[in-house]
């Protein structure tokens, strides 16, 4: 099943049928830990209406109202390749390989909902960065309790050469207005994602494409519940979090994203998340 926030209220969809929920609070409709039964018990008291499918397409808001977003990194060895190779000199480089060998992984706080922008909504890129990267990520949604209970597409939008130039920089790289973009929507499944499923990402720029790759979640050296259950060591979310989990696609050294790129990411059972690359 998929949830969607839209304009017009919140949106189910089960086996290609859409029903228009009786709730209009995301964060109480959300943050339930037995969220796929929930949904099963209140689509039966639904009636189908072919119309959402059409709404969802033009009228989907990013799935967040007060939770948090946070991320994961260096969770793929090929995030461990490109920052350490973007930040070799200024000797940062050895930071990255230890986390992904230590057993405690970098978590960081990545956006407030007013910072997060939703399918078909611009990202933006810093004025003061000159390479910039959209991050493709399989993002959790839990529930305040600490449960998987979702999982949705995220963009963790990145300045490499801000990241690159010293660790410490990591905030200023990775958060700033329009810097995340979630959606379009929130599957719920009574079982577990599957490990085979394929994170796909697409750049286009002026029509053509510029970048394309793929790759499964099984390349992940972590576990979902082991990064959920150390986002919940010591801090709690009211509402629930989004964790991203890190990314295992990063363009080759010389791809920087220009204003008018369009970034289409793909999940497997979730959808697709498109936006377009903006600048103020
Ligand atoms: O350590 C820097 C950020 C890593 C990240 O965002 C990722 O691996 O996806
Ligand atoms: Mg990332």
């Amino acid at each position: 099943m998929r949830i969607f926030r839209t304009t017009q209220g919140i949106v189910i969809e089960s086996d290609g049928q859409f029903f228009l929920s009786a709730s209009s609070n995301w964060d109480s409709f959300l943050n339930r830990e037995d969220l796929f039964q929930a949904l099963k018990t209140e689509i039966q008291s639904l009636s189908p209406n072919g119309d959402l499918a059409t709404l969802l397409s033009k009228e989907t808001l990013a799935p967040i109202v007060s939770q948090e977003v946070w991320a994961s990194g260096v969770t793929y060895l090929r995030s461990r390749e490109a920052r350490m190779e973007e930040s070799k000199d200024a000797g940062g480089g050895d930071f990255y390989a230890k986390v992904y060998d230590a057993e405690r992984p970098e978590l960081f706080f990545k956006a407030t909902a007013a910072r997060t922008v939703g399918p078909g909504a611009q990202v933006l890129i810093r004025r003061d960065s000159k390479w910039n990267v959209p991050e493709p990520e399989l993002t959790l949604c839990m529930s305040s309790s600490g449960k998987i209970i979702g999982y949705t597409i995220g963009n963790d939008m990145s300045s490499r050469d801000i990241e690159g130039e010293n660790p410490l920089y990591l905030p200023q790289a990775k958060s700033y207005d329009a810097s995340a973009a979630l959606g379009p929507g929130v599957l719920v499944t009574e079982e577990p994602i599957s490990p085979e499923t394929v994170i796909s990402i697409q750049i286009k720029r002026a029509g053509q494409v510029v970048f394309e790759n793929s790759i499964q979640i099984n390349r992940m050296k972590r576990q979902l519940p082991e990064l959920a259950s150390w986002l919940f060591r010591e801090t709690s979310f009211p509402h629930g979090v989004f964790l991203m989990t890190g990314t295992g696609i990063v363009p080759p050294n010389e791809f920087t994203l220009a204003v008018g790129d369009e970034v289409c990411i793909s999940i497997e059972g979730i959808g697709e998340l498109v936006n377009v690359v903006g600048m103020r």
